[in-house]
């Protein structure tokens, strides 16, 4: 794992269906994300916040919700994240909405083509992201990163990374996905994405579950972490915007967490949907850095 990490704040919330993950980056900050990286020996440079055009809340146009937004968003995402990657840096995007996971990724795929590196995507979430505008319920682009990312979307999403697809579907390991809609089922199963839903965490446990996830890396594979806060049992994260229930508890989150962290390999994070509006006392961002921590290698007792 690199030790150099840069903070990138994308607040906004122009994907989602509910106001408040703009407040995002935000609230990881006075949850102390930099300091408390920093007491794990790493090396850590806040770059403040990219900008972009505001939320104009508007219904969806042709099965989108502020297209033109999500996609300006996402091209100022694409080069932050790009320019860390470029300097050896380890990027956490401190969202904002899912939808911002496809300029963070898509430049992770360009930075990976570019180094001849193997790619890995940890999709960690309650949902899979996985829909178009023919299949979304919503028109609510947070919900369509991955099969943008997979070449599936609006011609300007998909080809922000330069080359479309982006993303190869095999690359993506999803995990804790309790809620998929009907058509976006079907589109998952045609396009084979390796799903552990929480149906297959609660029958093999989490620990088989991350074997799995993690199974065939190596030291050339650039491992990516999409980290959907709405992935954690709402009783313990109540501030996203689309909580469902029955998700990873806190120990299966830290164990997922942990064991990411074994394989030396993490290389790029995002941090998705906290919605500090719909919080209690910040204790959703103070759980997902405690749980960043565990992702970077704290663990109970020294571990060889
Ligand atoms: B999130 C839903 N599938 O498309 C849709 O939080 C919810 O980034 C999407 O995972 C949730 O609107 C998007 C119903
Ligand atoms: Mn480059
Ligand atoms: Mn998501
Ligand atoms: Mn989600």
């Amino acid at each position: 794992m690199k030790r150099h990490i840069s903070l990138i704040g994308a607040p906004t919330d122009i994907g989602a269906g509910a106001r408040g993950a703009s407040m995002g980056p935000e609230a990881m900050r006075v949850a102390n994300i930099q300091s408390i990286l920093e007491s794990h020996g790493l090396e850590v440079q806040d770059r403040g916040n990219l900008v972009g055009p505001s939320n104009p809340w508007q219904p969806p146009v042709d099965g989108y919700r502020h297209l033109p937004e999500v996609t300006a968003w996402n091209l100022a995402v694409h080069e932050a994240v790009h320019a860390e990657l470029d300097q050896g840096r380890l990027p956490i995007l401190l969202g904002g909405d899912h939808c911002l996971g496809l300029g963070s990724i898509s430049a992770v795929a360009r930075h990976c083509r570019e180094k001849g590196k193997k790619l890995r995507i940890l999709w960690l979430d309650a949902h899979a992201d996985f829909n178009t505008s023919q299949l979304t319920p919503s028109g609510n682009i947070h919900g369509m990163p991955v099969a943008c990312l997979c070449g599936l979307g609006p011609q300007q999403l998909i080809e922000i990374g330069g080359q479309v697809p982006a993303i190869n579907p095999k690359w993506i390991r999803q995990i804790g996905i309790r809620s998929v809609d009907e058509g976006e089922k079907r589109l998952v199963h045609e396009q084979d994405l390796e799903v552990f839903d929480m149906r297959f965490i609660d029958e093999m446990g989490m620990r088989h579950t991350m074997e799995l996830a993690l199974a065939t890396l190596d030291a050339n594979t650039h491992l990516h972490v999409s980290f959907d806060v709405d992935f954690l049992d709402p009783d313990i994260a109540p501030g996203v915007g689309t909580t469902i229930p029955g998700g990873p508890t806190y120990r299966e989150a830290q164990l997922c967490m942990e064991m990411i962290a074994d394989t030396g390999l993490l290389a790029s994070l995002d941090v998705m949907e906290l919605n500090p509006a719909l919080d209690v006392r910040n204790k959703t961002a103070q759980l997902a850095v405690d749980l960043i921590e565990s992702l970077f290698g704290k663990s109970t007792l020294m571990r060889k």
